[in-house]
């Protein structure tokens, strides 16, 4: 049983997820060496379930016995791992937060809304089947019945997309979005707009050359070092080690030992069950076992996350 700090950094993802994308490109910057897990493009999907419970978003990210849910939550294990502090959401300002709100509020599902087409579904179809294809769009639209985000219509879509990249363009006087290296909101600005360029290829994003030439610098990046390794290896490094010690000043919550529910309060709002071991300032932390990981502990961001006692 190991709590090292060697163990391998997994990310499960999808190659179409935008998130994923964010995640995979920041990884790339950061060199860090990754280790890949490709899921399936909707649930279900079987590793996850045992990693994370009932939390379904993608990416999700494993090293050892520890799991991070959610792009947040991950960005500060590469911001760690790679010693980049830029590109932990405990490091924004506050004018960085509010590239990365407006961009991952409702111009994310814009920027989805109106990358699709022919091209998207040409591309789509080479990782997936068209039963597969249909089955995702089939779980997006149920999916939106519970979400608190209304999405827009194709046209408003395209017309919300317009003006964002109008104001990207506006905003890159350098090689990057706030300076001469990319932080956290450059990757969180970036990954709906790769949607759009190189999912899409939408023509229009070519009125905005500055960002074109933005997102392809980023874009280049995710090339980065990464391994395919199947899911049931994954599991077996979740199982061989022990999830890594949380300082006592993180263990003060009153429901600290108490079986919670933590899920998503957005869109896909699927819960994980489990017992509250940690409270930091920006994450919930939940233990769960399952007969092909035993212990885990599951981190969470507290920001747009709802937290119910069981
Ligand atoms: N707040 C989450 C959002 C993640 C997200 O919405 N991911 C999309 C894929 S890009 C998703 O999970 N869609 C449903 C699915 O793949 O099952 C994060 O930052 O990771």
């Amino acid at each position: 049983m190991t709590s090292d700090s060697s163990a391998p950094f997994i990310l499960y993802h999808y190659g179409m997820s935008p998130y994923a994308q964010k995640i995979r490109a920041m990884l790339g910057y950061a060199g860090v060496d990754w280790q890949s897990v490709t899921t399936a493009g909707a649930p279900p999907r079987p590793e996850l379930a045992a990693l994370a419970g009932g939390y379904r978003k993608i990416p999700v990210a494993q090293i050892g016995a520890d799991v991070f849910c959610d792009s947040r939550t991950i960005a500060r294990e590469i911001a760690a791992l790679a010693d980049k502090p830029a590109l932990s959401p405990d490091n924004v300002s506050e004018s960085a937060q509010q590239w990365i709100d407006r961009a991952e509020g409702r111009l994310f599902f814009a920027c989805v809304i109106a990358s699709v087409g022919l091209k998207f579904t040409v591309g789509a179809l080479r990782t997936v089947s068209l039963s597969g294809l249909k089955a995702i769009m089939v779980d997006r639209r149920e999916m939106a019945k519970t979400s608190t985000i209304q999405a827009p219509d194709k046209k408003e879509a395209k017309a919300m997309a317009l003006e964002h990249l109008a104001q990207v363009e506006a905003q890159l006087s350098g090689e990057y979005l706030l300076g001469a290296e990319p932080e956290l909101a450059d990757f969180a600005v970036y990954h709906p707009l790769w949607m759009l360029h190189v999912k899409g290829g939408k023509r229009f994003v070519r009125r905005f050359p500055k960002t074109v030439a933005w997102i392809e610098r980023l874009t280049a990046l995710s090339a980065g070092n990464s391994q395919e390794i199947t899911a049931d290896r994954a599991l077996a490094m979740a199982k061989q080690s022990q999830p890594r010690t949380i300082d006592e000043a993180d263990k003060q919550h009153e429901l600290m030992g108490k079986t919670v529910r933590v899920g998503p309060n957005d869109y896909a709002q699927d819960a994980t069950e489990g017992k509250l071991v940690g409270s930091t300032a920006h994450s919930w932390i939940v233990a769960r076992e399952h007969p092909q990981t035993d212990l885990v502990h599951v981190h969470f961001p507290k920001q747009g996350f709802d937290l119910a006692v069981c």
